[in-house]
C-alpha cells in the first residue's frame, strides 16, 4: 500500500530539516538505569586506572552509540537526597529531603507524574530508599530500605514478597517483564530500573564469585593521604579502609561471635544451602590465608584496599550483564532507535582516593557521577560532553521529551541541547552543592560550596572551616589552597558566587 501523500509531505519537510522523523511522529521512550554508588572510576567508557582490568563491555555500549558526560555532578551526594532530586528537580532544601534519615513528600510535583498525565506507561523496579510509598508510577516493586543482594524481599503494592536469587537478576528479570507486557499499550515508557549494585557490602553474584580472584588492582596514588592542609572534616571522618572498613560484613571474613549481628543476618545469614556452599568455597581459602599472612600497617590496608575492590568490580560486571541484557532485548524489539537510555549513579564512591569508601564530601569522587546517555535518532555515537551538568537536570529533560511541561519551579536544565550537540551560550557556569547528614554514619561534617568546572570552594559551616581547590593543577584535590594570597581574587569570585547561587535556589 502506498503511504497517504501527507505522510510523504512530512517525510519530504522532516528529512530537510534536523529533526529526525522519529521526534516529530512519535514520542520516545525512557528507560533509565540507577545504579547505587557507582564510581565513574568503575566504567571502562571513562578510561580510569581499573577500565582494563575491570571492563565494562556493556554500560560502554551506551558511550559508544551515545555521549558520555565528563562533568556530571549531584547536589547531595548521598543516596536518599539525590534520589529525590532527580525525580522532583529541585534542590534538597526545596523538596524537603536533605538526609537518608527523611521521609519523601509523595505529594509533591515529579517528573513520573507529570509523563503518566501526559500518557506514559511509568514503572519503578528496584532500590527506591524514600521511605514513603512511591507515587506516579503505574508499576512498582520496590527494595526495603538498602535492599538485600540475595533472596531479596520486594514491596509490592499491599504485600512485601521474598524472591529467590541475586537481587541484580531479578531486577534485570523483573525489567524486561514489564517491558514486554506494556509493549501493545500503544503508549510510550518511561521505566527506573533502579540497582542495588553496587553499595557496601559488595556481596558478589553467584556467577562471579570467583572473578577476578586472580587480578591485582592498581592503587591510588593517595591511598595513604595524610589529610595536610584540608580541613578537620577530611581528618575526622569517619569512612577509611584503614579504621572503618570491617574484616567481617565488609570483607566477608565472618566468625562465629559475628552471626547474632545484624549485618551478618541481612547477608550471608540470607543465603540458602546452595548458595552458601558456593560462597565459602570462595571465601573459605581467602580467610584461612589472611589468617595466617598475619598482616599490619600499610601492607594491612593494601591487602583489604585489593579484596575491596574484587568484591565491589565483580558485583558491577552483574550490573554491566543486566545493562546488556536490556539494550538487546530493545535491540531486539526495534526499540533501540527512539528509546533514550540513561545510565547513572546516584552518587560517585571512593576507591581507595584519600585512603576512602562511600561518598558525601564534594571532592570529585564523590560529588562527581557516571553519566551515559544513548538515544540513537537523536544523539551523535561517540560523543562526549564537558558541560557542568546535573542530576537536578533529568526532571526537565524527561519532561522535553514527552513533550509535557516542567513547572517553572525546577531547578535543573534540559540536556536536550546538550545531546544535540549544541550548548546554549547561558549553560551554566557553576553548580551548588550541600551536605546536611551530620552527626550521622561516617561523620562527614555539614558543608556546601560551589564549583565552576575548575575551581572549588567547600564551606564547613558549622565549624567555619574553608577549602579552596584548582582542579587544572591539583586534580586529585590534595592541596588546599584556601590560605595561598595568590589565590585571593579567585576565592573571592567563588564566594560571590556561591552567594548568587544560593540565592538562585532560595536557599537560606
Ligand atoms: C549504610 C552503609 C553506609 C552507607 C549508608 C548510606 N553501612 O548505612 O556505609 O554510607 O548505608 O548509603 S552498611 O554497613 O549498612 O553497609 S546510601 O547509598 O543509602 O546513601
Ligand atoms: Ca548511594
Amino acid at each position: 500500500m502506498r503511504a497517504p501523500i501527507y505522510i510523504i509531505f512530512f517525510l519530504f519537510i522532516f528529512s530537510c530539516s534536523k529533526a529526525p522523523v522519529e521526534e516529530v511522529l512519535q514520542r520516545p521512550n525512557i528507560l533509565f538505569i540507577f545504579v547505587d554508588d557507582h564510581a565513574f572510576q568503575a566504567i571502562s567508557a571513562y578510561e580510569g586506572r581499573l577500565a582494563e582490568l575491570a571492563p565494562t563491555p556493556n554500560i560502554d555500549r551506551l558511550a559508544e552509540t551515545g555521549m558520555k558526560f565528563n562533568k556530571a555532578y549531584v547536589t547531595n551526594s548521598i543516596c536518599a537526597p539525590s534520589r529525590a532530586t532527580v525525580l522532583t528537580g529541585l534542590h534538597s532544601h526545596a523538596n524537603g529531603l536533605r538526609t537518608n534519615g527523611d521521609v519523601f513528600d509523595g505529594s509533591q510535583i515529579t517528573f513520573p507524574k507529570l509523563l503518566q498525565e501526559a500518557d506514559y506507561q511509568t514503572a519503578l523496579i528496584g532500590k527506591w530508599h524514600l521511605k514513603s510509598e512511591p507515587t506516579g508510577f503505574d508499576h512498582w516493586e520496590v527494595l526495603p530500605g538498602q535492599g538485600h543482594y540475595y533472596n531479596p524481599d520486594f514491596i509490592i503494592p499491599g504485600d512485601t514478597i521474598k524472591e529467590e536469587g541475586y537481587v541484580t537478576e531479578i531486577i534485570t528479570e523483573k525489567s524486561l517483564k514489564w517491558l514486554s507486557e506494556q509493549k501493545n499499550s500503544g503508549k510510550p515508557f518511561m521505566l527506573m530500573m533502579q540497582h542495588k549494585a553496587p553499595h557496601r557490602e559488595w556481596e558478589k553474584g553467584p556467577k562471579q564469585l570467583e572473578l577476578y580472584e586472580d587480578v591485582t588492582f592498581p592503587e591510588p596514588d593517595n591511598l595513604f593521604d595524610d589529610y595536610s592542609s584540608r580541613a578537620s572534616a577530611a581528618k575526622e571522618q569517619d569512612m577509611t579502609i584503614n579504621k572503618t572498613m570491617r574484616l567481617s560484613s565488609d570483607l566477608k571474613l565472618w566468625s562465629d561471635e559475628d552471626s547474632a549481628s545484624w549485618s551478618y543476618k541481612r547477608t550471608y545469614g540470607r543465603m540458602n544451602e546452595k548458595q552458601r556452599d558456593a560462597w565459602d568455597a570462595v571465601y573459605g581459602p581467602i580467610k584461612e590465608q589472611f589468617e595466617e599472612a598475619k598482616l599490619s600497617g600499610t601492607e594491612l590496608i593494601s591487602w583489604k584496599y585489593q579484596r575491596y575492590m574484587r568484591d565491589y568490580l565483580a558485583v558491577i560486571r552483574a550490573v554491566d550483564e543486566s545493562v546488556g541484557a536490556v539494550l538487546d532485548y530493545l535491540e531486539a524489539e526495534g526499540l533501540r532507535e527512539n528509546t533514550l537510555v540513561v545510565y547513572t549513579s546516584d552518587q560517585g564512591f571512593y576507591l581507595g582516593e584519600h585512603g576512602w569508601f562511600d561518598k558525601r564530601f564534594m571532592y570529585e569522587e564523590s560529588f562527581r557521577t557516571p553519566l551515559l546517555m544513548s538515544w540513537p535518532s537523536i544523539i551523535e555515537a561517540g560523543s562526549e560532553s564537558d558541560a557542568l551538568v546535573s542530576n537536578l537536570d533529568f526532571a526537565q529533560t524527561f519532561l522535553e521529551m514527552a513533550r509535557a511541561e516542567a513547572p517553572s519551579s525546577m531547578q535543573g536544565m534540559s540536556l536536550i541541547p546538550i545531546m544535540k550537540g549544541k550548548q546554549p551560550e547561558n549553560w551554566r557556569s557553576s553548580l551548588y552543592y550541600a551536605y546536611y547528614e551530620y552527626p550521622g554514619v561516617h561523620s562527614v561534617k555539614k558543608h556546601e560550596g560551589a564549583f565552576d568546572g575548575r575551581f572549588k570552594l567547600i564551606h564547613y559551616y558549622e565549624e567555619d572551616e574553608w577549602e579552596f581547590f584548582d582542579l587544572e593543577s591539583d586534580p586529585t584535590e590534595m592541596n588546599n589552597i584556601y590560605s595561598n594570597p595568590e589565590s585571593l581574587n579567585q576565592i573571592q569570585r567563588m564566594k560571590e558566587e556561591l552567594k548568587s547561587l544560593k540565592q538562585e535556589f532560595g536557599q537560606e
